[in-house]
C-alpha cells in the first residue's frame, strides 16, 4: 500500500523540501497551498506533476489552516497515514505586528487538524507531527536547551506555538492520538523566506556585490543562534513519525554563532573582508579588502552594513542552543551539513540570481529587486 502523507505549509521552506523527501520515498504527497493573487508554488513547481496524467503522487488542494471544514473535508478526502503541521505566519518580528492571526493560524490552526483527525475517526491511522519551535525557549532557563528545559516564550509566535506544542502532547494523552512535537532550532537553506535573517544577508551581500543594492540595513547583529540545514532537519521530521511510541524530540546542531559572524562568512565568500566598527546602532561594517570578481561593485572604504532599529524586537530571543543528544541516541540522526557549507551554498545560489540581474541591467532592462521595508 502507498503510504499518504498531508502537508499543510507545503510551498514554504520546509514543506517543499519535505514533499521531495516523501516523494523519493515512494509515499503520496497531498499539500495545501493558500490561494494568493500571485503564483506561490514555486518551491515546489519542480515536483509540480500535470494533474491531467495518470498515477499523479504530488497532489495540492486549496486551504487555510484558518477554516476548519476545508480542513476537515481535506482530512477526510485523503484519509492520510501522517500530517505534517508546517503551515503557520512564521516570522517572528512580524508576529508582534499581527499577533491575533498568528494566534490563529499557529495556535487556533493546529487545533483545527487535531480536532478533524478526531472528529473523522482517524485518530487511530493518522499520525501527526507538529513543527514546534526553539522559540519555546524564548528567555532561555538552562544552556544548552533540550527536552525538558523549561519554556518562556518572548513573542506572540512563540506563545501561539506554545499553544500548539501543548495541545499536541493532550491530544496524545487524552486520545492515544500518536502526536509529537519537533522543537526545531533555526534552519535554513537557499529556500528561505527572504526577510529570515540568513537569507537577507546572503541574498542582500550578493546584490550589493553586484552592484543592485547599496547596503544592507540590520538588526541586533550580537543575537545567537543555532543554525542548521533544513534539508537535515525534515528528515528528521520523517524519523518521528516512524517511531514505535510517539515522543518529543529536539533538532539542533549543538553549536552557536552570532549574526555577526554570518555576515563575515557571508562576505567571505564574495571575497570581500569586512571590518565592523562603532557600538550598537552606531556600528558599520566596512570593505576592508576585496578578492576575485565577485563582487565588481565595490571599492575598499564602502560602508555595506548599518544597523536600523526597525529591525529591533520588542522583545529578543538572545541567544539559543540546542542539545540534539536525545535525537542522536534514540534515532540516530545527526547533521550532515555544517552551518558554513549552508552558507556557502546560500550565497552561491543568491549571487547567482543577482549576477543574472546585474546583467540585465547592465543591457539596458528595468530591473529592480525586492528589499524588506
Ligand atoms: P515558511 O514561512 O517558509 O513556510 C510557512 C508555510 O505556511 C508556507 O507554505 C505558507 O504559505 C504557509 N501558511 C502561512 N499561513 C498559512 C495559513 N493561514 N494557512 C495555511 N498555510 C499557511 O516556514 P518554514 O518552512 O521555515 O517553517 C515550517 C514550520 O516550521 C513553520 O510552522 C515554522 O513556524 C516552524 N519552524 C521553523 C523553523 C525554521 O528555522 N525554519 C524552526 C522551528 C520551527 P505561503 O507560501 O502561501 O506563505
Ligand atoms: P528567528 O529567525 O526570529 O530566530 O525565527 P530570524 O532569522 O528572523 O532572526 C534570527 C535573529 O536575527 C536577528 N536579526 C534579524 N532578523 C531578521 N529577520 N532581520 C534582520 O534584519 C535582523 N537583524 C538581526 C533577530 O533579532 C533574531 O535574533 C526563526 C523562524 O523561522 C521561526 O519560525 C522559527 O520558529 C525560529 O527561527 C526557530
Amino acid at each position: 500500500m502507498v503510504k499518504k502523507a498531508l502537508i499543510t505549509g507545503v510551498t514554504g521552506q520546509d514543506g517543499s523540501y519535505l514533499a521531495e523527501f516523501l516523494l523519493e520515498k515512494g509515499y503520496e504527497v497531498h499539500g495545501i497551498k493558500r490561494r494568493a493573487s500571485l503564483f506561490n508554488t514555486q518551491r515546489v513547481d519542480h515536483v509540480y506533476q500535470d494533474p491531467h496524467a495518470d498515477n499523479q503522487r504530488f497532489i495540492l488542494h486549496y486551504g487555510d489552516l484558518t477554516d476548519s471544514s476545508n480542513l476537515t473535508r481535506i482530512l477526510q478526502e485523503v484519509q492520510p497515514d501522517e500530517v505534517y503541521n508546517l503551515g503557520a505566519q512564521s516570522h517572528v518580528a512580524v508576529s508582534f505586528e499581527a499577533p491575533e492571526y498568528t494566534a490563529d493560524v499557529d495556535a487556533m490552526g493546529t487545533l483545527r487538524l487535531l480536532e478533524a483527525i478526531r472528529l473523522l475517526g482517524l485518530e487511530k491511522k493518522t499520525r501527526f507531527y507538529q513543527a514546534s519551535t526553539s522559540e519555546l525557549y524564548g528567555l532561555v532557563q538552562e544552556i544548552p536547551q533540550k527536552e525538558t528545559t523549561p519554556f518562556h516564550p518572548r513573542s506572540p509566535y512563540a506563545v501561539a506555538k506554545l499553544y500548539g506544542y501543548w495541545i499536541t502532547v493532550n491530544y496524545r494523552e487524552a486520545y492515544g492520538m500518536y502526536a509529537c512535537n519537533g522543537i526545531l532550532f533555526n534552519h535554513e537553506s537557499p529556500r528561505r523566506g527572504e526577510t529570515f535573517v540568513t537569507r537577507k544577508i546572503t541574498r542582500g551581500l550578493a546584490n550589493i556585490a553586484q552592484g543592485l543594492e547599496e547596503c544592507l540595513f540590520m538588526g541586533n547583529m550580537d543575537a545567537l543562534r543555532d543554525w542548521g540545514h533544513a534539508k537535515d532537519y525534515v528528515r528528521m521530521q520523517w524519523m518521528m513519525l516512524q517511531q514505535d511510541q510517539p515522543e518529543d524530540f529536539v533538532i539542533a546542531t549543538g553549536v552557536q554563532y552570532s549574526v555577526r559572524e554570518f555576515i563575515q562568512w557571508s562576505a567571505n565568500e564574495l571575497g570581500i573582508t569586512l571590518r565592523f566598527e562603532g557600538e550598537g546602532v552606531d556600528e558599520v561594517a566596512t570593505v576592508e579588502a576585496i578578492e576575485g570578481d565577485k563582487a565588481p561593485a565595490l571599492k575598499v572604504g564602502d560602508v555595506i552594513v548599518r544597523v536600523d532599529p526597525r529591525y529591533f524586537r520588542p522583545a529578543e530571543v538572545e541567544t539559543l542552543l540546542g542539545d540534539p543528544s536525545m535525537a542522536k541516541e534514540k534515532l540516530g540522526w545527526e547533521p550532515e551539513i555544517t552551518v558554513q557549507e549552508m552558507c556557502a551554498e546560500m550565497v552561491s545560489e543568491d549571487l547567482k540570481v543577482a549576477q543574472r540581474h546585474a546583467f540585465l541591467k547592465r543591457n539596458g532592462h528595468d530591473v529592480r529587486v525586492s528589499v524588506e521595508k
